[in-house]
């Protein structure tokens, strides 16, 4: 390991564990803030007080650390400079539209050796902290998945080397049938007939994607007749999530190709999103041709 990579590991290390540290006031901060916010965030897209919140703890605790350069956020328009180092992309409160019927949500981050916007190829580690019955963190990095229970914003390991289980059983798709594109519908209608697999949809994607972790399956938020790049956005939910299931043993797409080829040319592009097991993605992009 080279100097600069073992300093780069140091720099993950703290921006993970300063997230970790942040989730008990993130969590403490939700009862208050299930209001909406005058304004929308840059994907024209209404912002809870809990967005806002989230975003400006989580800029404020990363700022100080030594080695970071970059951060963006879902919820800003610009990427901000606060130092020298790597870049770190937030989506701080994914599923933030789950405050109101209590449901999961989480803060989505990645790490990159780039300046942003940048392509998956350059991604350090991503992962996810849950808020959901308790407080979970999901980290990838270097082709490995782990799952910690987080306490008092305090890491313990739950399970080293997550992978997906072979019998996928869950499938979860986001979007409006009615705007669906026929390859991906006839997919969809494929899959809900296959023995042992089941429809869960939550509306967090870090929750959906949590549960294919665990059960085994496939999430897509497809591209759409109206919206033919999807919903998500690709630099603070495909690149992440695409380098999550790939360390995990699964697999990404954008339709065509692995979520981590992809580059964006805005920090706020959007991108369709189809992972998990294997065999399921590939038959997937095969019919989207
Ligand atoms: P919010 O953060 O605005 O709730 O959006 C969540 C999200 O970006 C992603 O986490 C979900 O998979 C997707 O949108 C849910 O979208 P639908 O409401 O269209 O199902």
């Amino acid at each position: 390991m080279t100097d600069e990579s073992s300093r780069e590991d140091d720099v993950v290390d703290a921006v993970v564990e300063t997230l970790c540290a942040a989730a008990p006031s993130i969590r403490a901060g939700l009862p208050g803030r299930r209001v909406y916010e005058e304004g929308t965030n840059p994907s024209g897209e209404r912002q809870l007080e809990a967005d806002t919140y989230a975003d400006e703890l989580l800029l404020k605790r990363l700022r100080p650390l030594d080695g970071v350069g970059e951060y963006a956020s879902e919820e800003r328009a610009d990427v901000i400079d606060i130092g020298e180092g790597v870049s770190v992309a937030l989506d701080p409160l994914d599923g933030s539209t789950n405050l109101k019927p209590n449901n999961v949500m989480g803060t989505l981050y990645s790490v990159y050796d780039e300046p942003l916007p940048t392509g998956g190829e350059n991604l350090l580690a991503a992962g996810y902290i849950l808020y959901g019955p308790v407080t979970t963190l999901v980290a990838a990095r270097d082709g490995v998945v782990s799952e910690y229970i987080l306490e008092s914003g305090i890491k313990r390991p739950l399970r080293e080397e997550l992978t997906l289980p072979d019998d996928p059983a869950i499938f979860s798709f986001g979007g409006r049938v009615n705007h669906w594109f026929d390859e991906f519908e006839a997919f969809a209608s494929e899959t809900e007939r296959t023995e042992g697999m089941k429809l869960r949809y939550g509306g967090s994607m870090i929750g959906d994607v949590n549960q294919i972790l665990h059960y085994g399956g496939v999430f897509a938020y497809p591209a759409q007749t109206d919206a033919p790049s999807g919903k998500l956005r690709q630099q603070f939910e495909g690149f992440p999530i695409g380098y999550i299931i790939e360390c995990a043993g699964g697999r990404s797409s954008d339709g065509e190709q692995s979520l981590l080829s992809g580059t964006p040319d805005g920090i706020h592009d959007r991108v369709p999103v189809y992972i998990g097991n294997d065999s399921l993605v590939e038959s997937l992009e095969a019919r989207l041709g």
